[in-house]
């Protein structure tokens, strides 16, 4: 009755943003991501027949509106196997909790995974993303590793928007330098601001409209492994979707200078014929994408950025999977 997991942020090149369905957590675009290597969350899970409620500590804290999610992702966990048992719930990340990280990808995914086994639920990689998904919709994608496509899917009860694995992460290991700006919580969560923009934003429509040539493009990108096609389209889908969000009422501004600088001096690096190009998510953290050979230059020129607090460095990395208790 007891498993742990292990599961890392994804970073999406092609954006998630927005909703189609809330309550089954179903997007109005599909989205394409790297899950990354060095950054983890680790998870145990214990059922406990008998227990009422659940337990839960995360990075050795208790947080009553997380502890909610996570009853939440637990019920359908119990709903599957037919069982009504209270869960203690340990989980650990090594990097800032909600500053744009995608800890919620990373937690949700490894606590499926574990919670899964420690139910005896024999459940396929496929079906595991469908329950991340209705916990956190970026969490469908940490499942796998390497790049993931998440599909939209056409079905009313989302069993076909799951996420799928496009090439591993050895067939072409990029690498990310993560500068961290700010290690405040953001204000805007994810859920509340694509609700905000889909409500408010003009560019709504045009944003789905165009979603689907993008992931065209940067899957053939991958294929291909042609770096400068990658770039172009990430980056235009990282601004695409912030301009989405910043034409919302009230806009939302996840970026603070120091983000704004970093994406001009990754430009200039690539001018100067430097493979990297950058992305960012819904805080103020600058995610650089880069060749391997590049890694070095990109952290020295990012640390170099007044504001930057940090650069952190990782390959691309693995799937959700067991790990010792
Ligand atoms: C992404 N983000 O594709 C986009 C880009 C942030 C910006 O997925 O409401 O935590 O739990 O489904 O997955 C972050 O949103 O939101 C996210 P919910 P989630 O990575």
């Amino acid at each position: 009755m007891r498993a742990a997991s292990q599961a890392q942020p994804n970073i999406a090149l092609v954006k998630y943003w927005g909703k189609r369905d809330a309550a089954l957590n179903l997007p109005v675009v599909g989205s394409l991501s790297i899950t990354l290597e060095s950054l983890w969350t680790r998870t145990d899970v214990r059922f406990v027949p008998g227990q009422q409620g659940d337990r839960v500590s995360l990075n050795g804290r208790s947080d009553e509106a997380e502890a909610k999610r996570i009853s939440k992702c637990l019920d359908l966990l119990r709903a599957c196997a037919g069982v009504d048992y209270g869960a203690e719930v340990a989980s650990r990340n090594n990097f800032p909790t909600a500053a744009g990280l995608a800890s919620s990808a990373s937690g949700f995914a490894a606590l499926v995974h574990a919670g899964a086994r420690a139910l005896g639920l024999e459940l396929s990689l496929a079906e595991q993303s469908v329950l991340a998904r209705r916990c956190s919709g970026s969490a469908a994608r940490s499942i796998f590793g390497g790049y993931v496509e998440w599909a939209h899917g056409k079905l009313a009860d989302g069993t076909d928007s799951v996420a799928r694995p496009l090439l591993d992460a050895e067939a072409w290991p990029l690498r990310v330098a993560v500068a961290i700006t700010s290690t405040a919580a953001k204000q805007v969560g994810s859920t509340e601001g694509m609700r905000r923009t889909a409500e408010t934003s003009p560019y709504q429509s045009a944003w789905i409209e165009t979603q689907e040539a993008d992931l065209g493009v940067a899957r053939d990108a991958i294929r291909a492994r042609d770096f400068d096609a990658l770039a172009r389209i990430s980056e235009y889908s990282c601004l695409k979707m912030h301009a989405l969000a910043l034409a919302a009422q009230p806009g939302l501004l996840y970026w603070n200078g120091a983000t704004v600088e970093c994406m001009h001096r990754v430009r200039a690096l690539r001018q100067q014929g430097v493979p990297v190009f950058f992305t960012v998510d819904a805080g103020p953290q600058l995610k650089a994408v880069c060749a391997p050979s590049a890694i070095e230059q990109v952290k020295a020129a990012l640390r170099d950025v007044p504001g930057v607090l940090e650069v952190l460095d990782t390959g691309l990395g693995e799937g959700a999977r067991a790990i010792a208790l």
